[in-house]
């Protein structure tokens, strides 16, 4: 069921988010429709997508009440304690702004303020996890960010599945809008008669989506492109095999594209672990997707040692790190590549997905050599300050001068000499 590849054939990079022709057609078509005929055109599209006749496209206070009714109070409150934990780890990423004196007066520094609006798309179907609800919109409202915004498709009734709207609530969204696809990105980024024009689009969706969002960067912000979700498991032979089978499953059953992958030094924990898949895979309800994600996208692969396995690991980057060997935290230095690295037995993924705090948005398909998870960061941006001094001008003017001279840019120059000029003449400058 399982391929068992060596070290320098392991490859779980892919190539995503590009679409056909045909694709990329039809999302610039409904830019322009949504562009040009604004909540008509979302109306419209979304009969046709979604099969859903709407007469408003916000959801109403009292749609979020009946989600409310409709969800157990234990789900509820795992959410809520889910959110706090995510919360308070995202408090500790906040940056302040700052201004340094020099000595002779000048003054720089930075301002870092929130963006002011924030549109977050969350997915239909089998892909509307509440979580990923909570992991896009609490790092955006620990920013400071003023109108959160969240767009989601709605079922053939007109609703939105209750989870996903008591997500929305706990997380702290201020509005929800019915609609999806490339419609819902053009609304975010050009503004409708309900929906606001936003200044970043994040959040997770399908290729439409995406190229609908590649094709409205610049005009507004975006996150990065995620490709289907992986884990890599590094486990020596004091690994549980069934820890580490149960593990891969987990990433495996999100989509017949994930990946999961374990590498080892030991030849026998890999044959225990190809058993240990096969059987609990058939126990899972979404069997079919997991198995169909190992055929094709799992592996286990043989090192000779552990100091290989680590040079695997850091040529994939992985989004998805486990370290199940006896001394992770001896280890975790050689990571130089990774979305996010959990430590030791009692750190299984789901851990993070759902609950420990750190955000399960996180860079895919290799692109850990650059990207970082989701942050506070993402929802901020700066201004830089400049205030020279007199004294600093005069010292500097000339080699400002040089500069500007030798880029032939003689207005630069002289903006620096007319001030230059005055001191010549004795005049203070005001
Ligand atoms: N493992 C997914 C996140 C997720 N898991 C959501 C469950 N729900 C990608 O990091
Ligand atoms: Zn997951």
């Amino acid at each position: 069921m399982i391929a068992i590849v060596r070290p320098e054939t392991l490859n779980t990079h892919r190539e995503i988010g590009s679409g056909t022709d045909r694709q990329k057609e039809a999302v610039n078509e409904i830019l322009a429709l949504v562009k040009t005929e604004g909540d008509q055109a979302l109306f419209r599209l979304t009969e046709r997508f979604d099969r859903a006749r709407l007469n408003t496209l916000k959801v109403e206070k009292e749609e979020f009440e009946a989600a409310f009714a409709e969800v157990d109070d234990t789900f509820v409150q795992a959410l809520k304690e889910a959110a706090e934990r995510i919360r308070r780890y995202h408090e500790k990423q906040k940056r302040n702004s700052w201004m340094e004196t020099e000595a002779d007066g000048t003054i720089l520094g930075q301002i870092i303020r929130p963006l002011e609006r924030v549109g977050v798309y969350v997915p239909g179907g089998r892909a509307a996890y509440p979580s990923s609800v909570l992991m896009n919109i609490i790092p955006a409202r620990v920013a400071g960010v003023e109108e959160i915004v969240m767009v989601t498709p709605p079922q053939s009734d007109g609703t939105v599945p209750p989870p996903t709207l008591v997500a929305a609530s706990i997380a702290g969204a201020g509005r929800v809008y019915k609609v999806g696809g490339a419609q819902a990105v053009a609304a975010l980024a050009y503004g409708t008669e309900s929906i606001p024009a936003v200044d970043k689009i994040v959040g997770p969706g399908n290729i439409y989506v995406t190229l609908a969002k590649q094709a409205v960067y610049g005009k507004v912000d975006i996150d990065s492109i995620a490709g289907p979700s992986e884990i890599v498991v590094v486990a020596d032979e004091t690994a549980n095999p069934r820890f580490v089978a149960a593990d891969m499953l987990s990433q495996a059953e999100h989509d017949p594209l994930a990946s999961a992958v374990l590498i080892t030094p030991s030849a026998g924990l890999a044959d225990q672990v190809a058993k240990e898949l096969e059987q609990q895979c058939n126990q899972l309800e979404r069997k079919e997707i997991a198995a169909a994600s190992l055929k094709e996208h799992g592996s286990i692969c043989i090192t000779k040692d552990l100091p290989e396995a680590f040079e695997v690991v850091n040529r994939l980057a992985p989004e998805h790190l486990e370290l199940l060997v006896a001394d992770p935290w001896n280890w975790l230095g050689k990571v130089k590549h990774a979305g996010a690295v959990f430590l030791g037995p009692y750190s299984p993924e789901p851990v993070g997905d759902y609950f420990a705090g750190p955000n399960h948005v996180l860079p895919t398909n290799g692109t850990a050599r650059f990207f970082s998870p989701l942050n506070v960061d993402h929802f901020m941006k700066k201004t830089s300050v400049l205030s020279y001094s007199r004294e600093a001008l005069f010292r500097d003017g000339a080699k400002v001068m040089e500069l500007a001279r030798a880029e032939g840019l003689g207005a630069h120059a002289a903006s620096i000499r007319v001030r230059l000029e005055r001191k010549e003449e004795g005049e203070e400058l005001v």
